[in-house]
């Protein structure tokens, strides 16, 4: 019997050029520039209530930029760069999801934006050359092109910890932050995972609970951010050089405006190298890896002497030996996993009311419904907040059902790991692009400038096609298999290839590893697109 809702359903559709998922960073300059430069008809689905993506979702106390504000900022418009001031070098969650917001105002995108709208579906119609675009609410579209703008870091990972469900206190994940906040005071809170997340909330969480308990599984690495205040004559020269420090975070490594090194860590003296590591600490910040030594994510020598510096300020910083020595990460090289950076980190262990748990040594066994159990005992609890990270790079794509050409499923595709040419496509899935995709430098790039670089790409990609009156464009399998084993080889030549991290799908049990971003850095990768694209999109198939 055919369902007659279903009919109405598939008839009801609307024709647009494309269609962008997410409204976050890259969601909402793909917008812009899809529709305001291009002159493109398209639509944005976003799940959450407002615009902002990461910084929509990450409320969590002490959540906030480790880049600096002032290049972790969009770069394409003059005009925006000018009137918006930041308050201090790290900016806190909201005044980022206000400046996101006020990006989404300026440039009048919110009519073309469905909030609170997640989008189920997206299906390669063979016969039209065309994706079907499906909501949860039932809208349906039907377009050329898909742009997906689905964050690298969104789709929660919450561990399926036995008895989970049975805990009678309040759990949260720091990326699905309630927006009226939690209210920590009179608590005992129990907080799992120290990476990024946890670091920052931490200092916050201790200094309005009762008491906290961090649960840590690996010790990480983390530098102090050094935030201040950016004053009125910071500001007048940050303005007066703005295209200078935005050409400067195109052409470096990770996108950041500093001057690169080329100094090796192992050609100085010892005397020396100490002075560069306590001089960058006391800056804080980034630069501590990017500006001190060239060869600390190549050789595992010059990685130690900065290990070891980060180690000797813990045991510094902290008052109890045996705390600080759990504290001290030994089972990575630094910069491995993504380094932190922190305020107050280490020495809010000093606090009366906050114990650290060291679950390597004690794993967890359960959560009761009064708190953490570990091997050694119970933790009675009022609040758990998972602080453990995401399903990275690839979650929050395989979270949509994203089917291909010949209906082939992408979490088929990539049953044994994500598989992309430069990150930007993906072969058997024409005229889909990924922003920001696994593959592509992404998540080891100052993002703004990750999202940027692959948007223009598009849209210039884009711009090409409709120029010849091509329709369809797809990766080669051939282009797609030498990018990956690229990926692998070049990953497999640094230091990133030691840690158990996200970076490698580690944190996440069954996620297959496969090294995601590409450790190349920018002006390799940057070059090669732009090479690419003057060749006429080679290693891509495009058709009429
Ligand atoms: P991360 O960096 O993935 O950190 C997650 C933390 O949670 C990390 O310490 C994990 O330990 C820990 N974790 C994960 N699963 C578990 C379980 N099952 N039990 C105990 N502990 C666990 O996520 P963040 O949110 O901190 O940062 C993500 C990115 O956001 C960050 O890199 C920046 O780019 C911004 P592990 O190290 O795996 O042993």
């Amino acid at each position: 019997m055919p369902d007659p809702q279903k009919n109405q359903a598939d008839a009801d559709f609307q024709r647009l050029d494309a269609v962008v998922i997410g409204a976050g960073f890259a969601g909402l300059y793909a917008l812009y520039r899809l529709r305001d430069v291009l002159g493109l008809d398209v639509r944005v689905y976003e799940t959450g209530d407002g615009v902002g993506g990461t910084w929509y979702w990450n409320r969590y106390p002490g959540a906030r930029c480790d880049s600096e504000s002032f290049y972790y900022s969009y770069s394409f418009s003059e005009e925006l760069e000018q009137e918006w001031e930041w308050t201090s070098k790290y900016p806190e969650q909201p005044e980022i999801l206000s400046y996101l917001n006020h990006v989404a105002d300026r440039f009048d995108l919110r009519r073309d934006i469905r909030l609170a709208t997640k989008v189920a579906s997206a299906t390669f119609d063979e016969t039209q050359g065309l994706w079907d675009v499906r909501t949860e609410h039932g809208e349906r579209v039907l377009c050329q092109f898909v742009i997906t703008a689905v964050g690298c870091l969104s789709a929660a990972n919450v561990p399926d910890i036995p008895g989970r469900d049975s805990f009678e206190g309040d759990w949260y994940h720091t990326g699905a932050w309630p927006k009226e906040g939690v209210d920590f005071s009179g608590k005992r809170v129990g907080l799992i995972g120290t990476g990024s997340t946890g670091i920052q909330a931490t200092p916050e969480i201790a200094a309005q609970a009762e008491h906290l308990t961090v649960f840590q599984r690996t010790p990480n690495f983390t530098v102090p951010a050094r935030n201040a205040k950016l004053s009125p004559e910071q500001w007048a020269e940050i303005k007066q050089n703005y295209r200078a420090i935005r050409k400067k975070t195109r052409e470096t490594h990770a996108g950041f405006p500093y001057t690169p090194t080329q100094r090796s860590a192992l050609a100085v003296s010892d005397e020396e190298r100490q002075a560069i590591y306590e001089q960058l600490w006391e800056e804080g910040g980034f630069k501590f890896m990017w500006g001190s030594f060239s060869d600390i994510m190549v050789d595992r020598d010059a990685n130690h002497t900065a290990a070891e510096f980060i180690r000797s300020k813990i045991r510094e910083m902290v008052d109890d030996p045996e705390v600080a020595e759990k504290l001290c990460p030994t089972d990575h090289p630094y910069g491995s996993k993504r380094p932190p950076i922190d305020t107050n980190y280490y020495v809010t262990f000093n606090r009366d009311n906050v114990t650290l748990v060291d679950i390597k040594e004690s794993p967890i066994v359960e959560i009761t419904p009064k708190g953490v159990r570990t091997q050694d005992g119970e933790y009675e609890l009022d609040t758990i907040v998972f602080a453990t990270g995401f399903d990275a790079m690839t979650g929050s794509l395989l979270r949509i059902d994203i089917c291909g050409a010949g209906g082939v499923p992408l979490a088929e595709k990539w049953e044994a790991g994500p598989r992309t040419y430069l990150g930007l496509q993906i072969a058997g899935f024409p005229n889909l692009f990924t922003i920001t995709g696994p593959g592509s430098p992404s998540v080891l790039l100052n993002m703004p400038v990750a999202i940027e670089q692959h948007v223009d790409w598009i849209s210039g990609c884009i711009e090409h096609m409709r120029e010849r009156g091509l329709t369809r464009i797809e990766a080669s399998e051939e282009a797609e298999d030498a990018w990956v084993e690229h990926v692998n080889e070049v990953a497999k030549q640094t230091l990133f290839y030691e840690a158990k991290s996200w970076y490698l799908g580690a944190n996440v049990p069954g996620k297959p590893r496969v090294f995601m971003p590409y450790v190349a850095g920018q002006p390799l990768y940057r070059e090669r697109c732009e090479a690419v694209a003057k060749a006429g999109y080679e290693g891509f198939e495009l058709s009429a």
